[in-house]
């Protein structure tokens, strides 16, 4: 994508985000990018992902609804009890459709930043995870681990974090969406499977 194009999203962005998701995102965008350089991916790519995945984040519950009816996308049942867990679908239909993105890996990695999934692409992980620890994120525990571990070893830094996920959910009495399960599960079976 021509920088002029960048430009434009994040203009757009800036305007569709308030102040703090915006850099958020940056942040997100930054991170990814420093962890394709690191795991040899396309670095601009990791960029626009990263800018794009919280795209729906500021719109209201009733927009987002409205948005999938519209649009045809499908609202499971956790989803129509969390509209919240949405900005994820609707995000990645946005950056197809409004932002013009056409590459899939990069929808797909707006559309499962939140739950993951199990197999996901590398990109898929680098903004799963750029989007826990990016530079302003302070809340869970074990940033300091995940932030050295991740440029170790990306598969067990994505454990860390979706097993303190599981556990902050848990806590806090939030209705846990079956997919972030599914994702924990896949990684800690194939770290069985690795490790015997
Ligand atoms: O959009 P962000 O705040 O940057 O981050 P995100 O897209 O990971 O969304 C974070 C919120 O999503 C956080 O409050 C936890 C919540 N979340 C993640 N998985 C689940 C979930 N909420 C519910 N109810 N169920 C889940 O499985
Ligand atoms: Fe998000
Ligand atoms: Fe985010």
């Amino acid at each position: 994508m021509a920088k002029s194009e960048i430009q434009k999203i994040r203009k757009e962005l800036a305007k569709q985000l308030d102040s703090k998701r915006y850099e958020h995102t940056l942040g997100v965008a930054y991170t990814a990018a420093a962890l394709a350089m690191r795991y040899d991916y396309d670095i601009m790519k990791a960029f626009e992902a990263g800018l794009l995945h919280d795209c729906a984040k500021c719109m209201t519950h009733e927009e987002r609804l409205n948005y999938c009816k519209k649009n045809n996308l499908e609202v499971t049942e956790i989803e129509k009890k969390n509209p919240s867990l949405l900005h994820a679908k609707v995000g990645a239909d946005l950056s197809n459709r409004k932002y013009g993105i056409i590459d899939e890996d990069i929808c797909n990695a707006v559309r499962f930043h939140t739950t993951g999934r199990p197999d996901m692409t590398l990109l898929e992980k680098i903004i799963f995870i750029a989007d826990y620890l990016e530079p302003h994120r302070c809340e869970a525990e074990d940033l300091p681990i995940v932030r050295k571990q991740v440029f170790v070893d990306i598969d067990s830094a994505l454990r860390t974090i979706l097993s303190d996920t599981l556990v902050f959910l848990e806590k806090s009495g939030n209705e846990i969406d079956p997919m972030t399960v599914k994702t924990y599960e896949y990684y800690i079976n194939q770290e069985r499977q690795v490790t015997g």
